[in-house]
């Protein structure tokens, strides 16, 4: 089983600022993090980060036929990019939707998230530990 994680724009500063939202884990150990679980739930991963709308749109796209599953974190893109929810539809591929911070408990804008309207579950306010959650749900629904 092959599970795709996506991380978009900023992510890769996690434990530089805002620690308070974010927690103070950096994002190579959050990498580390998800490398272990992979391992834990005998699946393979593969981890892709960018700040850039249309790179995780390609990076999407290439995910079809190539993975069974997608973990995505779209950072601020969750809460303004079509595009990005779009792809998700266009290629069809399991995905789970992951936020590190309660979404719903901060900013009004954060809680509208175009990519819910796809995902088969959203899971917020866990840390990095949502992404432990991500994967074990997409085993579990991959495996049904
Ligand atoms: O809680 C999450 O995981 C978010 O997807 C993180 C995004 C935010 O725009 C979403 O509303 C919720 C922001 C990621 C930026 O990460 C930073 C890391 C270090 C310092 C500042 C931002």
């Amino acid at each position: 089983m092959r599970i795709l994680i996506i991380n978009g724009p900023n992510l890769n500063m996690l434990g530089v600022r805002e620690p308070s939202v974010y927690g103070t884990g950096s994002y190579e150990q959050l990498c580390a993090m998800l490398h272990g679980w992979a391992d834990m739930l005998d699946v393979e991963i593969e981890i892709f980060q960018s700040n850039h709308e249309g790179a995780i749109v390609d990076e999407i796209q290439e995910a079809l036929g190539n993975f069974d599953g997608i973990v995505i974190n779209p950072a601020a893109y969750t809460h303004t990019s079509v595009a990005i929810l779009d792809a998700l539809k266009a290629v069809s591929i399991p995905t789970v939707e992951v936020h590190i911070s309660d979404v719903n408990a901060r900013e009004e804008f954060r809680r509208h998230s175009f990519v819910s309207l796809y995902a088969m579950k959203t899971i917020a306010g866990l840390g990095f530990d949502g992404y432990r959650v991500a994967l074990e749900t997409l085993k579990t629904a991959l495996a049904e």
